[in-house]
């Protein structure tokens, strides 16, 4: 993949690289908070959990109201910005966190396991 320029090519969740990142295990039907937190000065990370739309539950740090939540699937994280998202585990399989930029799930391009970077794995059974 044709990188940009002298940007990094290394992007970490939790400090980590897929596949490095942590896999967290789920049954059906349980839920997870994620909490995005754009913590670099330079891009904006547009985050994407595969297998159902998430509710987006605070922004910022505020719990929005009842009537402010909403479904998405993907949200734009920029510098400082937080997100905390609410993912119900809809089926069975391994479904992807990531943010939807490929050179933020590329490792210097000597990707594993078919990525790198801003990814990680919720695995439903
Ligand atoms: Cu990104």
């Amino acid at each position: 993949m044709l990188m940009e320029g002298a940007l990094p090519n290394y992007f970490t969740i939790n400090g980590k690289a897929y596949p490095s990142t942590d896999t967290v295990p789920m049954k059906v039907g349980q839920t997870i908070k994620i909490r995005f937190i754009g913590t670099n000065n330079n891009f904006v990370h547009p985050m994407h959990v595969h297998g159902g739309p998430f509710q987006v539950v605070a922004v910022d740090g505020v719990t929005l109201n009842e009537s402010a939540k909403y479904q998405a699937d993907t949200v734009n994280v920029g510098p400082g910005q937080r997100y905390d998202v609410v993912w119900t585990a809809r089926r069975p399989g391994k479904w992807l966190v990531h943010c939807h930029i490929p050179h933020h799930t590329a490792n210097n391009n000597v990707e594993e396991k078919g990525g790198g970077g801003l990814m990680l794995v919720l695995d439903v059974h």
